[in-house]
């Protein structure tokens, strides 16, 4: 963007709110400020936006997609004001005119299209393609509501819609009526021979849907460089109006970009999301294919200029989908359409858990995309041909598409992509060596690690402004732009000052973490507590539970002897749980239950604290992260496949309580044995009982008298209100013999709570490892790791 002065930005923000709401700057709500802010960032951006679409255009460039059904960018306001460089600037300009900044900030709704890590991780690679000035683009659903708004009553999650984006349409971004294009479901499809021997595809009693894209903007960090994230939005289409007549009818259709993950326990639910990944996948295969087109070039070569990537399985339509474009649209024969789609596709697998990674009844896919069906079953036929007497039959049958009427999505994205990886270190070993081991046998080829990364401006300078300026003074200013100059903190960790000056940055966090929750629960929270933190989805394998069952020793213990000398501890949690999911939601009503009773017992004399933070979100994430000392990464080692929150709280200056489970490996290969604590089993303990099937929960119970005490806690009426989600969580871990192995972790957790509280008490030692932490957090910074995928699995820069 061009230069621009204080003056000239206060003259256009007034000039703006006039031309919009005809209202003058101090009558203006904040909604109409922010909306105001907004445009003009647009504006200002609009040539950067245009240049670069030309430039994509007149230098050919190879482009990347990254298709993903989740994107969670939370908001952008101030994103895209540092980005643009232009952050102090404006807030003092409207600081000139009696507006302040983070009112502004306070009006943006969250942008929620997402549920937790992935759409995450998608999102700050939205913000580091342009920043590192590659050509790649966000491909996605513009959902009318995003992930369900959590409010806690009676200590029971409920879900309320998240209406998030206004009538007027989001801010950021621009409607593109004109690259509208239709998408076909439903229907038969039978293939005619034609006279030149080709089989040309008739399609009878289709259904059209229209795609309208919507191009949010993304812009580069300081380098004038813009990309979009494109979210398409249904319409009906007016040519076909007679096939929607009934307003039911028409619902239906909106529907389809209404939610995020509709119920599926119905068929109705799964067709409404089946149709969602191939509305996405077509439509935006349709406009980059038209885009190649123009280009004049051999369509059997578009992996030259363009590449696809499949985010998770959702959208791994894609490779059937361009298949069927090259096929039916441009006529390229099927063995020069597979190539190039072979080129064109990777796959990013974000998960070991084997209901995550989707399966579909073929009969359903054949009722929606019939097309897409005779595809997919062309690309297995082949496929098993290809291989037989090459492998073991065994793996043949175990790595096909379609396997007893279902359709394996990840078994599509491997066969039909260039690339598979996984998203830390570990989990890559065990995609090798355990969930994709067949098809290592197949492709070892294909395989590669990208460990995630964090959009590093977000985590620090936004969500931390207090530590920023302080780094500023101590490394200077380089930081901001080269993450990698954090190491230059390694010469100061032990220089007192330096170490007052984080402590004072961390209680000024913790205070106005402390502010937030007076407001919102009424609790008052101890500051010199220890803040002990553990935000992310609610799921079995990554053990809230386990962390709860601490709560309750230390619980017991202060009962016992209330005289008890304790670093003072603050608990917190926030997490929502699948609608569907039963027993996470009992552990939110546990966790609930046992903050009412633990909050008001004055017996405690404030040693102990816990709160559960409802609508835990990334800007709820932005004020907890900075505010945590401890950060909880407890999952049973093997199952988590990176986690990216361990890699924020660690730039945040957290210590990090961790098994050796995703990412946490490669924190503690960054920072050092010593300055992260380790406990639990590793991934070849937890796999040893896998082997020998020798875990028994129970035997532990038995033998063990502190465990038997937390345990039975959950029973024996020690925490009010929760008779039935006790048992069932008794249940769990008794009866059906503990799942995720917190029993058999829970001793070795507990002394290294108790060690995180002693060192806690050594301001100079902890300090130190504090500083350790931050100094090296910048190898997680997603610039980088986008930085690997455009080159090595792209080929994009
Ligand atoms: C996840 C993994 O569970 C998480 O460990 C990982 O960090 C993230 C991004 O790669 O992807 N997979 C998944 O389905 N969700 C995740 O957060 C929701």
């Amino acid at each position: 963007m061009e230069q621009l002065t204080k003056e000239q930005f206060i003259k256009d923000f007034k000039a703006q709110l006039h031309t919009d709401y005809l209202v003058d700057n101090n009558e203006a709500t904040a909604e109409e400020h922010f909306r105001t802010l907004g445009k003009l960032i647009k504006r200002y951006v609009m040539s950067d936006w245009l240049r670069r679409r030309d430039e994509i255009v007149k230098e050919q460039k190879k482009t990347a997609y990254y298709f993903s059904i989740e994107f969670l960018p939370g908001k952008m306001l101030q994103t895209n004001l540092l980005n643009l460089g232009i952050y102090d600037l404006v807030t003092e300009a409207l600081a000139d005119i009696n507006v302040d900044l983070t009112v502004l900030v306070e009006a943006e709704r969250d942008m929620a299209l997402g549920n937790g890590g992935l759409g995450r991780l998608a999102s700050c690679f939205m913000d580091s393609l342009p920043t590192i000035g590659a050509p790649g683009f966000g491909n996605g659903i513009r959902y009318k509501y995003g992930l369900f708004k959590q409010r806690i009553v009676n200590g029971y999650q409920v879900e309320l819609p998240d209406a998030w984006l206004p009538s007027e349409g989001s801010v950021w971004e621009t409607k593109k009526p004109h690259s509208a294009v239709d998408v076909k479901i439903y229907g038969s499809v039978y293939l005619a021979p034609q006279e030149d021997g080709a089989l040309k595809p008739i399609y009878e009693n289709v259904k059209t849907l229209h795609a309208v894209p919507y191009d949010v903007i993304q812009i580069g960090f300081n380098n004038g460089v813009v990309n979009n994230l494109r979210l398409w939005d249904v319409e009906l289409p007016e040519k076909y109006e007679l096939d929607y007549q009934t307003l039911a009818d028409r619902r239906r259709v909106e529907d389809i970009t209404s939610f995020l993950y509709p119920d599926d326990s119905s068929r109705d639910g799964q067709a409404m999301r089946l149709i969602q990944e191939y509305f996405m996948v077509s439509a935006g295969l349709q406009t980059i294919v038209a885009s190649y087109a123009k280009m004049q070039l051999p369509m059997a070569k578009i992996h030259e200029k363009v590449a696809v990537h499949i985010n998770d399985t959702h959208p791994a339509m894609a490779v059937p989908e361009l298949m069927r474009i090259l096929m039916d649209d441009y006529g390229v024969k099927w063995d020069d359409a597979w190539a190039t789609t072979t080129q064109v596709m990777s796959y990013t697998n974000h998960t070991v858990l084997s209901e995550a990674l989707e399966k579909w009844d073929t009969g359903l896919f054949k009722e929606i995309v019939p097309r897409i069906h005779q595809i997919i079953g062309e690309i297995d036929r082949k496929f098993v041909k290809e291989w037989a007497g090459k492998v073991d039959t065994g793996i043949i049958d175990r790595t096909r598409i379609v396997q007893n009427n279902q359709i394996h999505m990840a078994n599509l994205a491997i066969i039909g992509g260039h690339s598979v990886n996984g998203v830390a270190k570990l989990h890559t070993e065990l995609l090798i060596e355990d969930v994709l081991k067949e098809f290592y046998v197949l492709f070892p080829e294909k395989f590669n690690n990208k460990t995630n990364g964090i959009a590093q401006r977000r985590w620090s300078q936004i969500a931390n402004p207090g530590m920023s300026a302080l780094l500023d003074d101590l490394i200077g200013k380089g930081w901001r732009s080269n993450i990698h100059e954090l190491s230059e903190l390694e010469e100061l960790l032990t220089r007192s000052d330096v170490q007052t000056s984080f402590y004072q940055v961390k209680q000024a966090n913790k205070q106005k973490l402390a502010d937030y929750v007076k407001k919102t629960l009424d609790i008052d929270l101890p500051i010199d507590a220890i803040f002990d933190v553990q935000v992310k989805r609610l799921h079995a394998y990554k053990r809230q539970l386990l962390n709860v069952m601490h709560i309750i020793k230390l619980y017991q213990d202060l009962k016992d002897d209330p005289g008890l000398e304790m670093t003072p501890r603050v608990f917190i949690f926030g997490a929502k749980a699948a609608p569907g999911y039963h027993f996470a939601k009992s552990v939110i009503k546990i966790i609930n239950e046992l903050a009412n009773l633990i909050n008001y017992d004055t017996s405690l004399n404030d040693k102990l604290k816990v709160v559960f933070l409802e609508n835990y979100n990334v800007s709820l994430a932005e004020l907890i992260v900075p505010a945590a000392d401890v950060s909880e990464q407890i999952s049973t080692a093997g199952k988590e496949a990176s986690g990216t929150s361990n890699m924020k709280f660690m730039m945040n200056g957290a210590l990090t309580l961790a098994t050796l489970d995703g990412a946490n490996i490669e924190i503690k290969d960054a920072v050092g044995e010593d300055n992260i604590v380790i406990f639990g089993m590793d991934k070849d303990a937890v796999y040893a009982h896998y082997d020998k099937h020798d875990y028994n929960s129970r035997a532990i119970y038995d033998s063990d008298p502190t465990i038997k005490r937390v345990v039975d806690a959950f029973i024996d009426g020690t925490i009010p209100n929760t008779h039935y989600e006790g048992h069932e969580i008794w249940d769990a871990l008794i009866s059906y013999n503990d799942e995720y192995f917190l029993l058999e972790d829970f001793t070795d957790y507990a002394e290294k709570q108790a060690y995180i509280s002693e060192l806690y008490q050594d301001k100079p030692i902890w300090q130190a490892k504090v500083i350790k932490n931050i100094a090296n957090s910048g190898r997680f910074s997603s610039d980088d790791t986008i930085e690997g995928y455009a080159k090595d699995i792209w080929g994009i820069i």
